[in-house]
């Protein structure tokens, strides 16, 4: 197998560790193939890292016996729980109160939680080798009774948000629409699956390469997990070939491959299979929510109401909370209501963890609110424009506040879905609708709003502008793959006056990088590139005041507050009448990322996202038996949409500058991973209502679409 041989064929690699942070300005060399990934690093004399799994969701460990496996060829040692009881907890981010400290094992010591988890792991020559070892382990686990119950005993989380008085407004409504959106569990499937490489330096101090989209946040966690001076560990993020929120956080496998390299003072590495990451990466999604939206005869929303549980895995990453915590703070989704009352319950589970995935919270807001909207308006035969115009906050309205207590910042919402009703040619396409219909085509259409907050707090950046007259940037941000050094030298050569051919970008390694947060929620153009741009304006004025070169100045760089994307999506959707598979025929994006940096790469996030918004829409789910088995651990179980599943789409942006930071940006990373389901499911529930479908819940397969079909004409007949 070629991932043992410690000398890689990358040209870049070999013996050379070259400047992994310095960054093309393009993806072109991802694309042909020249990325420098984690398991890319030449690391002469590493031992691989091989975990044996627990094969039972629940159990004690009753036998576990590891020595002939350390006497194995090629085994440098097996370590069990005990070995690593010692690590610290993982600092989770308690966006909501935490009603108890969660467990956090390494390796699972005394017990099992779920199926995947890792009980003992291998250090090897050779992967090969600490398979075998792997093999020769004896692990019993008696498996309890119910295999499947909440190994917390009780919610983690819990919190309420509400304004105004919802009992109230609710029961003087004039109708109450009541809607269940139901989320399946997705697996982020970066196609890089999780990997790391440590190798221990002569000062005691480690260099840990990582794939990661937080960096500066990896070293300061395994610094508080493992005790160690944060000042001794340099953690780069090589190139990361995909990331979606699934590598925000440390994992228990990574935390252990730097322990035993500390440990044991040798080089380790690891790199997960496909099947270990659909095992034990964290999933997104499998939210749940059930809402009421009490509206006024003549569609005016009056009260929201909402329940929303938020599946966690038997540990929690970092980021945990945060789906749950975005899906109710975000719920109205900009429509004006002026009272609610929404509850967010988190509760663990013998399962995969789960985290942060794409979107986080933000798709599962907008299917819930643009399920009742689009309910409400059938309701009261109004247009799908129609009512939420009547319900969005004009542009001159801003800033504002909503009722679960966010400021959202700046936009043109109704705008927005006016330039939708336009783009797609809206009435021609409902006329058109109706008239394939009538020679009975199931075919609908699908309208979705959608809000997308980025993040918040700070990033920084230091920039050098040497003699010569280039200039280097180092960000404390990072990047997977989305053009950062093109757009951050975009806004370098403005704001400096430079070709943007003249300037260098490095970011993702502690070791030559200012700190900063990392490459998530939506925040590096809003939040790393406005460090970028004061860094440079500092620069500039003191090059306007006679300073000569070489200069260095370094920024960090705190957002103003959160800047509100947002986007109006119409899907098309048919529904083949005898084996119900749907087809997306057409989709428009409307989008405002408020100042637009990098049009590529802005255009090339929507169609990204939206690709995985299609996935979750139509295809994408993690499935467990009643035993907790994973039935889905591999991608001839688990289907992902490909190229041919992808609509036409036709994009059209508005751009209304965010106040909140000095670029104006807003985030558009995760916009159509938002807006996709919520227009998908809407247009296929409008496809299929002339037969009188109220409700469907994602993924709509065909099997699921069929079955809808078949109960339809079962209670018609
Ligand atoms: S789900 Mo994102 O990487 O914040």
């Amino acid at each position: 197998m070629s991932h043992d041989l410690p000398e890689r064929g990358n040209p870049f690699m070999n013996g050379d560790l070259g400047d992994q942070a310095l960054r093309d300005q393009t993806p072109d060399a991802l694309l042909r193939g020249a990325g420098r990934y984690c398991d890319d690093i030449a690391l002469p004399g590493a031992f691989h890292v091989v975990f044996l799994r627990s094969d039972e969701a629940s159990g004690a460990i009753t036998a576990l016996e590891a020595s002939e496996a350390a006497g194995m060829p090629g085994v440098r040692a097996v370590h069990t729980g005990a070995d690593v009881a010692g690590v610290a907890a993982l600092p989770v981010n308690a966006v909501m109160p935490l009603a108890r400290v969660p467990s956090f094992a390494v390796l699972a010591k005394d017990r099992v939680d779920a199926v995947g988890q890792p009980v003992a792991a291998i250090l090897a020559r050779t992967r090969a080798e600490g398979m075998d070892a792997a093999e020769a382990i004896l692990l019993e686990i008696e498996a309890d009774p119910d295999a499947t119950g909440d190994p917390a005993q009780g919610p983690i989380a819990e919190q309420h948000w509400s304004a105004g008085d919802a009992a109230g407004a609710m029961a003087r409504a004039a109708h109450r629409i009541e809607a269940e959106v139901i989320h399946a569990r997705c697996a982020p499937l970066s196609l890089e699956p999780r990997g790391i490489a440590v190798r221990p330096e002569a000062d005691g101090g480690l260099t840990i390469w990582h794939s990661t989209q937080t960096p500066h946040r990896t070293r300061s966690h395994l610094a508080e997990m493992l005790g160690i001076d944060a000042g001794l560990l340099r953690v780069i993020a090589p190139d990361v070939g995909g990331a979606f929120g699934m590598k925000a956080s440390l994992y228990p496998e990574e935390v252990y491959c730097v322990w035993a390299a500390h440990s044991l003072r040798v080089p380790v590495r690891w790199r997960a299979t496909r099947s270990e990451d659909f095992l034990s990466a964290t999933h997104g999604r499998g939210i749940a929510m059930r809402g009421t939206l009490g509206i006024d005869a003549d569609g005016r929303f009056r009260a929201l109401s909402a329940e929303i549980d938020a599946p966690l895995g038997h540990w929690l990453p970092n980021s945990a909370l945060i789906p749950g915590w975005n899906a109710a703070r975000i719920l109205p989704c900009g429509y004006d209501v002026p009272a609610v009352d929404i509850t967010s319950t988190a509760t663990c589970a013998r399962r995969a963890a789960t985290g942060i995935y794409r979107g986080a919270g933000r798709p599962e807001a907008a299917a819930l609110m643009e399920r009742l909207v689009d309910k409400a308006a059938r309701k009261l035969g109004l247009d799908p424009f129609d009512i939420r115009l009547r319900n969005l906050p004009d542009a001159d309205q801003f800033p504002r506040g909503t009722a679960t207590g966010q400021t959202l910042d700046s936009g043109d919402y109704a705008g927005a879905l006016r330039r939708l009703r336009q783009l797609s040619g809206y009435d021609a396409l409902a006329a058109e609708v109706q008239r394939r219909r009538a020679g009975g085509d199931l075919v609908g259409l699908g309208v979705a709003f959608f809000l997308e907050p980025s993040g918040e707090g700070w990033e920084s950046a230091r920039v050098t502008w040497h003699e010569d007259g280039r200039v280097e940037i180092a960000s404390g941000s990072s990047a997977q793959g989305q053009a950062r050094a093109r757009s951050y030298s975009a806004i370098a050569a403005e704001a400096l006056g430079v070709p943007p051919g003249d300037i260098d970008v490095r970011y993702g390694d502690s070791g030559t990088c200012p700190e900063g947060i990392g490459a998530l929620a939506s925040r590096s153009t809003a939040i790393g590139g406005s460090a970028v741009l004061e860094c440079c304006r500092a620069l500039r004025a003191a090059r306007d005041a006679g300073d000569a070169l070489p200069l260095v100045h370094e920024t960090r760089f705190e957002t103003r507050g959160q800047a509100w994307g947002y986007g109006a999506y119409l899907v098309q959707l048919s529904i083949d009448a005898e084996t119900g598979a749907p087809q997306i025929e057409a989709a428009f994006c409307v989008d405002d990322a408020g100042r637009v940096v990098d049009a590529q790469s802005a255009s090339d996030q929507i169609v990204g996202g939206f690709a995985q918004g299609v996935g979750a829409a139509l295809m994408e789910a993690v499935r467990y038996d009643a035993s907790g088995q994973l039935l889905t651990a591999s991608l001839m179980d688990y289907a992902v949409p490909r190229a041919g599943d992808m609509p036409p789409l036709t994009l059209a942006e508005l751009a209304t500058p965010s106040g909140m930071n000095p670029l104006g940006a807003k985030g558009v990373g995760e916009a159509g991973t938002i807006g996709a389901p919520a227009a998908i499911l809407n247009a296929a529930i409008d496809a299929l209502s002339p037969l009188g479908v109220q409700d469907l819940q994602m993924p709509l397969t065909s099997q699921t679409l069929w079955h809808a079909m078949q109960a339809a004409k079962g209670d018609r007949s």
